[in-house]
C-alpha cells in the first residue's frame, strides 16, 4: 500500500463521496490534533496526516536500516574476540541489534510499507542508515567504544522516543532500550578491563574512543540551525529534544564516565556551562558528516556489498519460508472447506 492519506482517496469519486471523505478528514485532523495535543498515542488505524505518516515511516526505516546494518561492526570481531565468554557476549549483542531491526520494521510496516520495498531501498543505497557505522572497527578496544559511546548515544536519542506519539514505535522502543543499556555496560566493562591492563592496552582503548568520539556525537544528527525535519517532529511528539540538547546531554554523561575508565575524551572544550547550565563540546566536522551522508565515508561501499550479499545469501530463506506459509494457508482453507461442507 502507497504512503498516503488512506482516507483521502479521492479518485473517481462522487460528489457526495468526496463530501464524506472531506468530512472524514476534518474529523481525522481534529482527533489527531486532540491526541498530539493530550500528549497521547495515535495507533495504527487512526487517521493521521500524510505527512506524520510519511515522516514516521522515513525515521523508523532508516532506524531499522541501521540497526541492521550496525551488526556489521561488530560481527567482524565475534571471531577474534578473546575468549568464549566474549565471543559468547559479543554474538548476543549483535543477535539483539537484529532483532532491533525486526520490530522496527514491523512497526514500520503498520505505516503501510512493506518491510520488501524498504530492504530493496536500502541495497539500492536510496535509504538512509546511521552515519556511525560506516566507520571502520580496527580493534577489539573498538567493541569497547561501540558499546560504550555508541550504545550510548543511541540510548542517549531513544529513550525519549520511548514516549513518542505513535504507539508502535514507543513500545519497540522500550524494549530497544532495555537492551542498549546492556550493551553499553558490556562496552564500557571492555573498555574498563583495557584501561587497567597493560599500557599497551590501555592504548589500545584510548586510541579506540579518540576515534568513536566525534563520529558518536554526530549520530543525533546536523546541528539544530541545521536540521530540517526537528521542529514539525518536536510539534508531533516523535522527537521530544532537539539534535542538539541530546548531544549536549551524551556529552555531559561520558564527561563523567570516562573519568571512571581512566581516560580522556579526545576534546579539551568539553565543559559543563554555569551560566545556560549546559554541556558543551568542540567543533565536529559536518562536512565529514556531510561526506559520510552522501556515501563517500570509510566504509559506506563496503557495509553495503556486504548487506547485499547477506540478502542473496537468505534468498533460499525466504523462499523456504515463502513456500511453508503457502502450504499451511492451503491447509488451512481445506480445512475450512471442509468445516463448512
Ligand atoms: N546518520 O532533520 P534531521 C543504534 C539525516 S541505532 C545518517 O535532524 P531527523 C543502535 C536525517 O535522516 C542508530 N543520517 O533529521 C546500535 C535527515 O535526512 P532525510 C540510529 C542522518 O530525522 C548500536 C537529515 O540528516 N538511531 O545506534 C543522521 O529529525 C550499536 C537531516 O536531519 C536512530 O535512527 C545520522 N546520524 O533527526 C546498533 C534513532 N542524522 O531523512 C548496532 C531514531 C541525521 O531528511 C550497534 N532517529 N541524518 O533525508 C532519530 O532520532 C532521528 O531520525 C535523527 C535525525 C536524530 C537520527
Amino acid at each position: 500500500m502507497a504512503v498516503q492519506n488512506l482516507q483521502s482517496v479521492t479518485a473517481e469519486l462522487s460528489p457526495e463521496e468526496l463530501e464524506a471523505a472531506a468530512r472524514r478528514d476534518a474529523e481525522g485532523q481534529a482527533n489527531f490534533d486532540r491526541v498530539i495535543a493530550d500528549d497521547s498515542r495515535i495507533e495504527p488505524k487512526d487517521w493521521m496526516p500524510a505527512a506524520y505518516r510519511k515522516t514516521l515511516l522515513r525515521q523508523i526505516s532508516q532506524h531499522a536500516h541501521s540497526e541492521i546494518i550496525g551488526m556489521q561492526p561488530e560481527a567482524n570481531w565475534i571471531s577474534r574476540a578473546p575468549s568464549l565468554k566474549r565471543k559468547a557476549i559479543l554474538m548476543a549483542k549483535v543477535q539483539d541489534e537484529a532483532g532491533h531491526g525486526l520490530y522496527l520494521y514491523s512497526a514500520a510496516e503498520t505505516l503501510g510499507q512493506s518491510r520488501d520495498k524498504m530492504m530493496d531501498d536500502l541495497i539500492a543505497g536510496k535509504a538512509r542508515y546511521s552515519s556511525i557505522f560506516n566507520y571502520p572497527a580496527r580493534t577489539w578496544a573498538d567493541m569497547g567504544a561501540i558499546g560504550w559511546l555508541v550504545d550510548g548515544a543511541a540510548i542517549c536519542n531513544q529513550v525519549p522516543l520511548c514516549r513518542a506519539s505513535y504507539g508502535p514505535y514507543g513500545r519497540a522502543m522500550v524494549r530497544v532500550c532495555k537492551e542498549e543499556s546492556f550493551h553499553q555496560r558490556q562496552g564500557f566493562e571492555i573498555l574498563l578491563e583495557l584501561a587497567n591492563g597493560t599500557p599497551e592496552q590501555k592504548q589500545m582503548a584510548q586510541d579506540a574512543v579518540d576515534r568513536w568520539y566525534a563520529p558518536a556525537l554526530m549520530m543525533f544528527g546536523p546541528p539544530d540551525d541545521d536540521s530540517p525535519n526537528s521542529r514539525q517532529s518536536m510539534a508531533w511528539n516523535i522527537k521530544r529534544f532537539s539534535n542538539d540538547e541530546l548531544r549536549h546531554r551524551f556529552v555531559g554523561m561520558m564527561a563523567e564516565q570516562v573519568k571512571v575508565l581512566g581516560l580522556t575524551l579526545p576534546d579539551d572544550q568539553v565543559r559543563f556551562n554555569e551560566e545556560t547550565k549546559k554541556w558543551e563540546h568542540g567543533p565536529l566536522d559536518w562536512n565529514e558528516f556531510k561526506e559520510v551522508l552522501a556515501g563517500r565515508g570509510p566504509c559506506n561501499a563496503q557495509r553495503l556489498e556486504r548487506r547485499r550479499q547477506a540478502h542473496d545469501d537468505g534468498a533460499w530463506v525466504r523462499e523456504a519460508a515463502a513456500a511453508y506459509a503457502a502450504k499451511q494457508q492451503a491447509k488451512q482453507s481445506m480445512t475450512t472447506k471442509e468445516d463448512a461442507a
